[in-house]
């Protein structure tokens, strides 16, 4: 139910005053602007704030309960904004069409969508309100949000020179039964002879080339190394390595994805357990070594020293 104020008074002034404002909130890879635009303006505008940046997409229901805590409380709670999809050819009201990012790639999570929404084939974007999502017209002007993305969120793939991947060899399954958990990529990469094992970048340079030789694929790759935490702080990088290849702790090279799971960004932070390297478009965490993927097979790389 919307509420309408129809004169102000002394204690509403604020209240509105606060809504035409900017939402602020305390992590800095997003920006909510109450500015209404419409989609193409509204995309511009957050293109505009420097690299990977563009309409906020959730990604994981992590993601949509941070939303949801930052919207609380404030008059953004229950208004009407845009966020970075696109639905075409809507089937019937209540079942969706073609779902996709700004971006032009397929969502990794489905938005709660509205009793009956998205309901028009002429409504292609996506509209978040109260908690819930629902389809409405391009041309319309919204309030919005934008996210700085990771880089498999917005890259594209590029011609490959095999030459510079002589000592490599990346696995991508297609099918969740080609996944394999750590030990089983390990034993692939020592099958295919004399000093294979799984691949541990050396330096970032190592990494760069393996970044590129995955390709902009959305699926996870296991490295050679694991990592045992010593703490349980957020974010420090202080456990015991072991690397296939005998690197020491300095000798891997690391980057953590410190923004999918900010709120425990990686290495992993539980004392005394021990997960496994994998790498995800440009950006690494750590995984329980047994999993083989849960909804995307875990791919490897393999590397000959
Ligand atoms: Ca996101
Ligand atoms: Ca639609
Ligand atoms: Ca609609
Ligand atoms: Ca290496």
């Amino acid at each position: 139910m919307k509420i309408f104020l129809p004169t102000l008074v002394a204690g509403e002034i604020e209240f509105l005053s606060r809504c035409s404002g900017e939402l602020k909130n305390s992590y800095g890879r997003y920006k909510f602007f109450s500015k209404a635009k419409n989609f193409e303006q509204a995309k511009e505008k957050c293109m505009s704030l420097g690299e990977g940046w563009n309409l906020m997409i959730i990604n994981t229901k992590r993601e949509l309960t941070y939303l949801k805590e930052v919207l609380v409380d404030s008059c953004w709670e229950n208004k009407a904004f845009l966020l970075g999809w696109k639905e075409f050819d809507t089937i019937a009201p209540g079942s969706r069409g073609r779902l996709e990012t700004v971006f032009g790639k397929e969502p990794e999570w489905e938005p709660k969508w509205d009793r009956g929404e998205p309901n028009e084939e002429g409504q292609e974007c996506v509209i978040y309100e109260s908690g819930k999502f629902h389809d409405s017209f391009c041309a319309e002007n919204y309030a919005f949000a934008c996210e700085q993305h990771n880089f498999i969120e917005f890259c594209e793939p590029e011609a490959i020179d095999p030459s510079d991947f002589e000592n490599y060899s990346i696995y991508a399954p297609e099918n969740l039964e080609d996944g394999r958990n750590w030990n089983d990529a390990r034993d692939y990469c020592i099958s295919k002879g004399a000093g294979w094992d799984l691949a541990v970048p050396n330096s970032e340079e190592e990494f760069d080339l393996l970044v590129k030789g995955t390709n902009c694929s959305n699926k996870r790759f296991w490295l050679g190394a694991k990592y045992t935490a010593n703490t349980d702080e957020i974010a420090v990088d202080d456990g015991v390595y072991e690397a296939v290849d005998g690197s020491t702790e300095k000798e891997i090279f690391r980057r953590w994805d410190t923004h999918t799971n900010w709120l425990s960004s990686p290495p992993h932070n539980r004392p005394g357990e021990t997960e496994c390297l994998r790498m995800r478009g440009n950006l690494m965490n750590t995984k329980d070594c047994e999993t083989d993927g849960n909804k995307l097979p875990h791919g490897w790389i393999c590397e000959r020293n």
